[in-house]
C-alpha cells in the first residue's frame, strides 16, 4: 500500500540489549521531546505529566504511584514520546491538503503521515473527489446526521472506539449510540484484551485486574507471562525493582529474552545510572509460542502433586475443583514438552517458585490475549491463582496489563456491543428510553458487515482502524464500501485515507491540550489497569481555533441526529462535563459521587468483589475452575508460527521511529526474527529480503506481506516475529480467538521465501528467478488439533 519514506537500505542490524532504560533512555526523551515541541514546550509540558494536577499519560494504561510519592518525572522515555507527537508544532493545514491528493498522501509511510502534525480543521472528501477540503463544523454534523438519518436500520452504523477516549466522552458517546437505536460499538479491546475479559468474568465474575500497585511492590513472586514491559509499559519496571529491593522474584514466561525481562537501570536512581541496575527475571522460561496453555496445566498438576494448594480457599470460595484437578493430573508431558518447547525440568524450576511463594501476583497481556485458545489460557493462569489462593488477599492477584491509557475505563462507561442487562437498564432508568437489547457488531463483525454491504457508516472516535484490523485488504475494502466514513482524530493516519464514497476527519483536543467549554475550563477522567479512577486536565493550549473536544463534537452530532428525541441535555453535558459525570455517577456501578471522587488527588478505586471481599459475581457465586483441552496448532513443515510485535518506537499504529533499540534494530521496520536454523531449514541467509505468505483455507485465500529482511534472533525453533501492523495483511479476518472473537495476531502460521528482485513480478508462482519456497504446499493448512 505505500512506497516507505525511509529505504531498505538504511536498515541496520545490532546486537540485542540485556537490560532496559538508562541514560540512552532519557538521552532519546529528550531529543524526541524537543525535536517535537522545543525546550519551553517540553519544559512546561512534561512537568505536568502523570502529577495528581497535571494529565494522565496518554499512551499505556499503567497506574501512577499515590500522590505523595510521585518523582518531579513521574513518566518513561515512551510517555514522553507520546506526548511529543501529541504536542508537536507542526500542522496539517487545508493547504496541506490542496498541496496533496488522498492518492499522493497513500503513497507515504504511516511513520510519514504521523510526522506531518497535527489536524487543524475539519476537512471532508465530497463523492469523486480526490482530495479533501475544508467545510465548516455545522455542516460536518448535519451531513453526519442526514447520513444516518438515511439509513434503513440504525445497526446499518459502525461506532469504533480507540482506548484514548476519556470516560467522560466514551459515557457520552455510548449515550448517543444507543439512542440513535444500535450497540454496535466495536472497539480496540476487541483486537486487545477482549479474551482477558471473556475469560475472568466467566471463571471470577468481573474482567478486571484484581491487584494494586501496591501488591506489585509486596508480591513475593511475579509472573509476567506474554508481556513485554521494557516498551509497552515502561515504568512497570519501577514497580518490579521496587518488588526487587522487596525481596521478590520474578519468573518470565516469554518466547524472546525481552530487554526489559532482563535488567532494568532505573535513571531516577544513582544505581541505575552509574550502577549495574536491578536484574529483573530469576527464571526466564523461552516458551513456544502457544505453548501457554500446556505449562499452566503442567504447573497445576505439579502444584497438586505436591499438595501446594491452598484447601481452605478451594473449599469456601471455588466450584468445579474435583473436576479440573483429576483433568490436569493426567497431563502428558511429552504433548507438555513438545508444545511449550521447555524441558520438564525447566517447568518444575519454575513451579518450585509458585510453590515457594506465599502472594504472587500473575501479569499478562497479548502474548496471552491474540491466540485461538486465549480465553482457556486465560482461564488456565486463573485456575493456577486460585489454585493458591492468590486472589484476594495483599501482594497476590491477577494483573491483566492494559493497553491504551483508557480502554478499561472506556469499557466501564459502556462502550461495549455486548452491554451487561443491568446497564441497559439504569441508562433506561436514568434518560427514559428503552435501549437496544440486541448485541451489537464486535471489530471483526463491523468488518464483515461493511465488507458486505450490511453496514454504511462508519465513525472513529480516535484510533486508526484500517492499520490496527487486521487483514488489511479486507478491511480497506469493506471501509470504501461504505457511504460515509467519520474519524475524530488529533493526527493524519492511514484510515483518513481509505474512504467511503463520503469521508469526513474531524479534528480533536488532545489530553496534553487545555479544554475550555461554555461554563469555563474543563477535566475528564479515566480509569487505569488497577480500576484506579482520577482527573485529567491539559496545560498547553489547543494546537488551533478550529479544534473541538470529542465531547463537544459527539454532543453535537448527537444532537443533529437525535434532535430534541427523549429529551437528552445534550448542550449542558457539552458546557459542562459535571453534568455527564453527575450521569455517570447514578448510571455506572461504584461511582456514585463521581464527580468529587473522581477529582480528588489519586481520585479513587472501583470496586472489585474478588479483591475486596473474596466475593465472586459468577452464577454460582462462586470462583469456576474452568476446564480446557488441549488443541495444538499444526505447523506444516517449512512453515513457521509468526507473532507480530510491537518495536520500541511505535504506539500501535504510529510510528515514533525507526529504533527497536533493545532488539538491536536501527532504521527499519521490515525485518523478521528468525531462528538460525529455521533459516537454514527454509534455505534462507540471515539478512536475506523475503516474501512471507500465509493460506487460510476457509477462505481459499493466500495472503502475503512482501519484502522482510530476515534476522537472526534468539527465538524458540519454529516461532517468529515481526512488526505489526505491517504484518497485518498476514493475518486472516477469520482467524480469531474462540469465545471472544480476538484476532490471532500472535500465532499465524507463515513460510517465507527470497523476494524476487525489485522489478520482477512478486506474485506467487510466477516462475521469477527464486526458487525457494517454491515447493510449499499451500493447501497443507493449518487445522488446530485436540490433544487431550
Ligand atoms: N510504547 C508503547 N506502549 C504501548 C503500546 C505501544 O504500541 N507502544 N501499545 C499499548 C497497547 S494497546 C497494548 S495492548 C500493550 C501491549 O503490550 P504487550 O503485550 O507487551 O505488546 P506486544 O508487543 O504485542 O508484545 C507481546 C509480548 O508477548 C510475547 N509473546 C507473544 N506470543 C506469546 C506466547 O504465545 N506466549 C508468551 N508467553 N509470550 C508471548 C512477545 O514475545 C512479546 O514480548 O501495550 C500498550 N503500550
Ligand atoms: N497484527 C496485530 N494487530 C494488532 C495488534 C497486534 O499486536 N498485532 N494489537 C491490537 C491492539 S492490542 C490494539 S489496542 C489495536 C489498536 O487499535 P487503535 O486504537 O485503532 O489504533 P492506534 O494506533 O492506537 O490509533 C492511533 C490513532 O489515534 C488517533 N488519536 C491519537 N490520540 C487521539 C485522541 O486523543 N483523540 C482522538 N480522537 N484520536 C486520537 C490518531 O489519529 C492516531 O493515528 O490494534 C490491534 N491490532
Ligand atoms: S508507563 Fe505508560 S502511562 Fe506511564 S509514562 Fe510510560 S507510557 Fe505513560
Ligand atoms: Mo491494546
Amino acid at each position: 500500500m505505500t512506497a516507505d519514506d525511509y529505504s531498505e537500505t538504511d536498515l541496520s542490524i545490532h546486537p540485542q540489549k540485556h537490560q532496559a532504560a538508562g541514560m540512552p533512555a532519557v538521552a532519546v526523551t529528550m531529543k524526541r521531546a524537543i525535536g517535537h515541541m522545543g525546550v519551553k514546550r517540553t519544559a512546561q509540558t512534561l512537568r505536568k505529566l502523570n502529577q495528581a494536577e497535571g494529565f494522565d499519560c496518554m499512551s499505556c494504561a499503567w497506574p501512577d504511584p499515590d500522590p505523595g510519592h510521585r518523582h518531579v518525572a513521574e513518566f518513561c522515555e515512551n510517555g514522553a514520546k507520546a506526548v511529543a507527537e501529541e504536542a508537536t508544532t507542526a500542522r496539517v493545514t487545508p493547504d496541506f491538503f490542496a498541496a496533496n491528493s488522498i492518492a499522493d498522501l497513500d503513497a507515504h509511510s504511516e511513520y510519514w503521515l504521523g510526522q506531518q502534525g497535527r489536524i487543524t480543521h475539519p476537512m471532508i472528501k465530497r463523492p469523486g473527489a480526490d482530495h479533501y477540503t475544508p467545510l465548516d463544523w455545522d455542516e460536518a454534523y448535519r451531513l453526519i446526521a442526514r447520513e444516518l438519518d438515511g439509513l434503513e436500520s440504525p445497526d446499518e452504523a459502525v461506532f469504533y472506539t480507540s482506548g484514548r477516549a476519556s470516560n467522560e466522552v466514551a459515557f457520552l458517546y455510548q449515550l448517543f449510540v444507543r439512542a440513535f437505536g444500535t450497540n454496535n460499538l466495536p472497539d480496540c479491546s476487541n483486537m486487545c484484551h477482549e479474551s482477558t475479559s471473556i475469560a475472568l468474568a466467566e471463571s471470577i465474575g468481573i474482567g478486571k485486574a484484581s491487584v494494586s500497585l501496591d501488591d506489585v511492590h509486596h508480591a513475593e513472586l511475579i509472573v509476567l507471562a506474554g508481556q513485554n514491559p521494557g516498551t509497552n509499559h515502561p515504568r512497570m519496571l519501577s514497580a518490579l525493582e521496587i518488588a526487587k529491593q522487596n525481596g521478590a522474584k520474578i519468573l518470565s514466561i516469554n518466547p524472546l529474552n525481552e530487554a526489559g525481562l532482563t535488567r532494568f537501570r532505573n535513571p531516577q536512581t544513582p544505581r541505575g545510572i552509574a550502577g549495574p541496575g536491578t536484574k529483573l527475571s530469576d527464571l526466564h522460561l523461552p516458551i513456544k509460542l502457544n505453548g501457554d496453555l500446556a505449562l499452566f496445566q503442567a504447573m497445576s498438576s505439579l502444584l497438586l502433586e505436591w499438595d501446594a494448594v491452598d484447601h481452605d480457599f478451594i473449599a469456601a470460595c471455588t466450584n468445579g475443583f474435583v473436576e479440573w484437578s483429576e483433568f490436569v493430573a493426567e497431563v502428558d508431558w511429552d504433548v507438555v514438552t513438545e508444545l511449550t518447547g521447555l524441558t520438564k525440568a525447566q517447568i518444575v524450576e519454575a513451579t518450585q517458585l509458585l510453590r515457594d511463594s506465599h502472594k504472587t501476583v500473575f501479569c499478562w497481556a497479548m502474548g496471552l490475549t491474540q491466540h485461538r485458545n486465549a480465553v482457556g489460557t486465560i482461564k488456565e493462569i486463573t485456575n493456577l491463582a486460585l489454585l493458591q489462593g492468590n486472589i484476594g488477599k495483599p501482594g497476590a492477584g491477577l494483573l491483566p496489563v492494559r493497553g491504551h491509557s483508557n480502554v478499561q475505563g472506556d469499557r466501564t462507561m459502556g462502550i461495549w456491543e455486548r452491554p451487561p442487562v443491568a446497564f441497559l437498564d439504569a441508562l433506561q432508568k436514568e434518560f427514559g428510553f428503552n435501549p437496544p437489547r440486541e448485541n451489537g457488531l464486535d471489530t471483526v463483525d463491523a468488518i464483515r458487515a461493511m465488507r458486505d454491504g450490511k453496514a454504511h457508516f462508519f465513525l472513529g472516535l480516535g484510533g486508526n482502524f484500517v492499520q490496527a484490523a487486521p487483514d488489511t485488504e479486507v478491511v480497506a475494502a469493506a471501509l470504501r464500501n461504505t457511504r460515509m466514513t467519520v474519524h475524530i482524530s488529533t493526527k493524519l493516519n492511514r484510515s483518513h485515507l481509505v474512504c467511503g464514497e463520503t469521508a469526513l476527519i474531524l479534528p480533536t483536543l488532545g489530553r496534553t491540550e487545555k479544554d475550555a467549554q461554555a461554563s469555563g475550563p474543563q477535566w475528564i477522567s479515566v480509569e487505569d489497569s488497577t480500576c484506579s479512577v482520577h482527573a485529567s486536565r491539559g496545560p498547553l493550549a489547543p494546537a488551533g481555533p478550529h479544534l473541538r473536544s470529542e465531547v463537544h463534537i459527539i454532543s453535537r452530532i448527537a444532537e443533529e441526529t437525535l434532535g430534541d428525541r427523549y429529551g437528552i441535555d445534550w448542550k449542558d453535558m457539552r458546557d459542562n462535563y459535571s453534568h455527564i459525570r453527575h450521569h455517570i455517577a447514578k448510571v455506572v456501578p461504584g461511582c456514585e459521587s463521581y464527580e468529587v471522587n473522581a477529582r480528588r488527588p489519586g481520585g479513587f478505586i472501583l470496586p472489585h468483589p474478588p479483591r475486596d471481599s473474596r466475593t465472586f459475581p459468577t452464577a454460582s457465586g462462586l470462583a469456576e475452575f474452568a476446564i480446557t483441552p488441549i488443541e495444538a496448532l499444526q505447523v506444516p513443515d517449512r512453515h513457521l508460527i509468526l507473532q507480530t510485535i510491537r518495536s520500541h518506537d511505535q504506539f500501535n499504529t504510529t510510528i515514533y521511529g525507526l529504533s527497536d533499540r533493545y532488539r538491536g534494530i536501527e532504521g527499519g521496520r521490515r525485518v523478521v526474527f528468525m531462528h538460525r536454523l529455521d533459516i537454514a531449514e527454509l534455505g534462507l541467509e540471515n539478512g536475506d529480503l523475503v516474501d512471507l505468505m500465509t493460506y487460510w483455507d476457509q477462505d481459499d485465500r493466500e495472503r502475503r506481506a512482501d519484502r522482510f529482511r530476515v534476522v537472526e534472533y534468539d527465538t524458540p525453533r519454529g516461532c517468529a516475529a515481526a512488526y505489526y501492523p505491517e504484518t497485518n495483511p498476514l493475518v486472516p479476518l477469520d482467524s480469531t480467538a474462540l469465545s471472544s472473537n480476538c484476532p490471532t495476531s500472535k500465532s499465524i502460521i507463515v513460510t517465507a521465501r527470497r523476494s524476487p528482485a525489485v522489478g520482477m513480478a512478486t506474485n506467487h508462482g510466477d516462475g521469477g528467478q527464486d526458487e525457494v519456497g517454491s515447493d510449499w504446499d499451500h493447501k497443507s493448512t493449518p487445522q488446530p488439533v485436540h490433544l487431550s
